[in-house]
C-alpha cells in the first residue's frame, strides 16, 4: 500500500447528534482520500449511506448473560476493538468521546499485539456533564492523558477539560465541518407552500435533539416577540425530552398558528434552504454544528454567548450573539436583520463565505490526516 495510506479505526456514537455525523462524515472524507476505515460501533452510522470498497463496519454485539445485572457494553467493544486492530493491522483508533471511547480503547490497545495509536475527540457533553462527577473526573482524566493525541472542537472545549479535568496535556482544537455536497443552498420555494407559508412571510429555524439544555423555551419567547413586529413562522425540527412541554407553551402562548413542529427530520439541508434565520439559545454547546449546517444554506443565526457558539458565529456579520437568557436582544436582532432584505442578503452572503473559509472540509481534512502522520512519526 502507498506509503501515506493508513488504517484507521472509528468509534463513536452511530446515532448520536453531531458526534456521530462528524465521525461518519470524517471516515468517508478519508476513505476517499485512499485510507482504510474501519468503523467499530453499536450499529451502523446513520450516515453511511452508500457503499466504498475500502470502508468496514464491525459491529459491537453485547450479549445479555442473565449473570449479568448490566450489559457490558464498553467491555465488549475494547474486546472488539482490540481484535479488529491485530487482524486488520490498524495503524490509528480514532475515537469520539474521552468517556467510554477512549478508555475503551487504551484497554484495547494494552490486549492488542500492534501498537495501534490512539486519537481522541471531545465533543463536549462527557466534559461538561460527566466531568462534574468526581468519578468519572478521574477516569476521563486518565482517558484524555493516555492518548496518543486530543482534540477539541472548539477553543471554549479547550478550556473547559482543562479547568473542569485538570489535564497535562496538550488539546489541539480542530473544528467541525459539513460536507459541502449536502448543505446548500436550493432553490425549494414549494417546500414553503406546501407548509401553507406565504411567500412574503419570514420562516425562523430551530434544529436540536431537544435536550433541556437547548432552551426550547428560550426560542419560543425569541418567536413570540419576532412575530410583533415581522411576520413570520417558526419551524422546530427535531424531537426529545423538551417536545411536549414547548407544544404546550406555544397553545398556552396561542402560537399555534405560527409555529410548525416537524419532527425528527431527514433533509435538513432542503428545510434550511426555505430558512431566513436559524436560532439556537443553548446553556451549554461546545460547537453547535447546525450553525455550520445553517450558514452553508446561507441562513445566519443568532445564538448565545456559551461554549463555542461565539467560535462559530461572527458578532454583526455572519449573525449576532446574545447573552444566555436574553430573548428581548435576540429578538431586536431578528427584527432588525429580517425587516431589512438589503442587511439579510448580506448576512446569508457572509454567512456562506465565513463557513467555506474557516470550516471548509477539505481543510478539517487534513488537520486530522497530519495528526494521524504525527501521531505515527512519535515513537
Ligand atoms: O448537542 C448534543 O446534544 C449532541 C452532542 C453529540 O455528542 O453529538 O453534541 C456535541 O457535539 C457536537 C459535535 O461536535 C457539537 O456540535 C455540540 O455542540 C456538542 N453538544 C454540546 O456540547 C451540548
Amino acid at each position: 500500500r502507498l506509503t501515506y495510506m493508513k488504517k484507521i479505526g472509528i468509534t463513536c456514537y452511530p446515532s448520536v447528534g453531531g458526534s456521530g455525523v462528524i465521525a461518519t462524515e470524517l471516515g468517508m472524507l478519508l476513505a476517499k482520500q485512499g485510507h482504510e476505515i474501519h468503523f467499530i460501533t453499536s450499529s451502523l452510522p446513520f450516515r453511511l449511506n452508500r457503499i466504498y470498497s475500502n470502508i468496514y463496519y464491525h459491529e459491537v454485539d453485547v450479549s445479555h448473560y442473565p449473570v449479568f445485572q448490566y450489559p457490558p457494553y464498553d467491555l465488549a467493544l475494547a474486546t472488539k476493538m482490540a481484535e479488529v486492530i491485530d487482524r486488520e493491522e490498524l495503524d490509528v483508533l480514532h475515537v469520539h468521546y474521552a468517556m467510554p471511547h477512549a478508555i475503551c480503547a487504551i484497554l484495547a490497545r494494552d490486549m492488542a499485539k500492534r501498537d495501534v495509536k490512539i486519537v481522541t475527540t471531545l465533543h463536549g457533553t462527557d466534559i461538561t456533564v460527566l466531568g462534574i462527577d468526581q468519578t468519572f473526573k478521574r477516569m476521563i482524566k486518565y482517558g484524555i492523558e493516555k492518548s496518543n493525541a486530543v482534540t477539541a472542537v472548539s477553543a471554549d472545549l479547550v478550556k473547559q477539560t482543562k479547568s473542569v479535568i485538570d489535564v497535562d496535556k496538550n488539546i489541539q482544537v480542530i473544528y467541525n465541518f459539513i460536507n459541502e455536497e449536502e448543505y446548500f443552498k436550493k432553490d425549494l420555494q414549494q417546500i414553503k407552500e406546501e407548509y401553507g407559508i406565504q411567500e412574503h412571510e419570514k420562516v425562523v429555524i430551530h434544529i436540536s435533539n431537544f435536550r433541556k439544555v437547548k432552551r426550547l423555551k428560550d426560542i419560543v419567547h425569541t418567536f413570540q416577540l419576532i412575530r410583533n413586529d415581522v411576520k413570520a413562522k417558526l419551524l422546530l425540527v427535531g424531537d426529545g425530552p423538551e417536545y411536549s412541554k414547548t407544544l404546550n407553551l406555544v397553545e398556552e402562548l396561542g402560537m399555534e398558528q405560527d409555529v410548525l413542529f416537524l419532527g425528527k427530520q431527514k433533509n435538513i439541508s432542503d428545510l434550511l434552504s426555505i430558512a431566513d434565520l436559524n436560532l439556537l439559545m443553548s446553556e451549554k454547546e461546545s460547537f453547535g454544528l447546525v450553525l455550520l449546517e445553517a450558514m452553508a444554506c446561507e441562513v445566519p443565526c443568532i445564538g448565545t454567548n456559551i461554549g463555542g457558539i461565539p467560535e462559530v458565529i461572527v458578532h454583526g456579520e455572519t449573525g449576532y450573539i446574545v447573552e444566555l437568557g436574553d430573548v428581548e436582544n435576540a429578538a431586536s436582532y431578528a427584527i432588525q436583520l429580517l425587516s431589512n432584505e438589503q442587511l439579510l442578503r448580506q448576512f446569508s452572503k457572509n454567512a456562506l463565505e465565513h463557513v467555506r473559509k474557516h470550516f471548509h472540509s477539505s481543510k478539517i481534512l487534513k488537520q486530522y490526516e497530519d495528526l494521524y502522520t504525527y501521531v505515527l512519526s512519535d515513537e
